[in-house]
């Protein structure tokens, strides 16, 4: 039996990050598909601390909200830094993740038509905090964005915008360390890997279909 299993939805959304830190570390896992949503609806929601998943089981233990999940593997495979300082680094750095991915959010499932171009027109400024945090970390020489060493909100962001470029391909041409830190998180070869995969080239990103 897999050492964690992963209940979800069968698309990248708030699962995909976490479905990268476990293939780029190793880690075994399984994943329960929780849809059709009458299905989510009967059986999962009301297991669920606020009535949505993702959701990962390690054994015994149930664990919901996307980044709280990251933060339990982070802390159990060494992915939150060697000290108090780079951990805050790290977390700060993810809060700048969930503030876009919440923005991104909104945008696909409630405005996607009408909000897309000024979504898109406003990016430039969202990706700016990013390429400085990165370019201060020298993350375009070590490919890990915080502190020189891989952690969770490597793959965050990395997700982020690898559904950022698929909105608005280009988005990264302005910005030198994400694109070329993007770029190295890209060839790592245990994600090259799960790329390839039939698993992963045929889940959708949201589950709108709207990308
Ligand atoms: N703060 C939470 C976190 O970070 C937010 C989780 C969340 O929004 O974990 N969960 C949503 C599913 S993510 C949820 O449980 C969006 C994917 C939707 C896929 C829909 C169906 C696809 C079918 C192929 N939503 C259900 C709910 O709130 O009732």
């Amino acid at each position: 039996m897999a050492k964690y299993n992963l209940v979800y939805f069968p698309v990248r959304g708030r699962g995909e990050a976490i479905r990268i830190l476990l293939v780029d570390n190793d880690q075994d896992y399984e994943e329960t598909n929780c849809a059709p949503f009458d299905k989510f609806l009967a059986e999962w929601k009301p297991k669920m601390a606020f009535g949505q998943v993702p959701a990962l089981y390690d054994g015994d233990f149930m664990l919901v909200q996307s980044n709280a999940i990251l933060r339990y593997l982070a802390r159990k495979h060494g992915l939150y830094g060697s000290d108090d300082k780079t951990a805050a680094r790290i977390d700060e750095l993810n809060d700048g993740v969930e503030d876009l991915r919440g923005a991104y959010v909104k945008l696909i499932y409630t405005n996607y038509e009408n909000g897309k171009a000024e979504y898109i027109e406003k990016l430039p400024n969202n990706l700016k905090p990013f390429e400085k945090l990165l370019s201060a970390s020298k993350a375009s020489d070590t490919g890990a964005a915080v502190g020189g060493k891989m952690s969770f909100v490597d793959y965050n962001l990395f997700d982020l915008l690898e559904n950022h470029q698929i909105l608005s391909p280009g988005c990264l041409d302005a910005f030198p360390t994400l694109k070329s830190w993007h770029a190295k998180i890209a060839a790592r070869p245990k994600i090259v890997a799960y790329h390839q995969t039939e698993g992963f080239k045929s889940r959708a990103i949201n589950g709108n279909g709207k990308q």
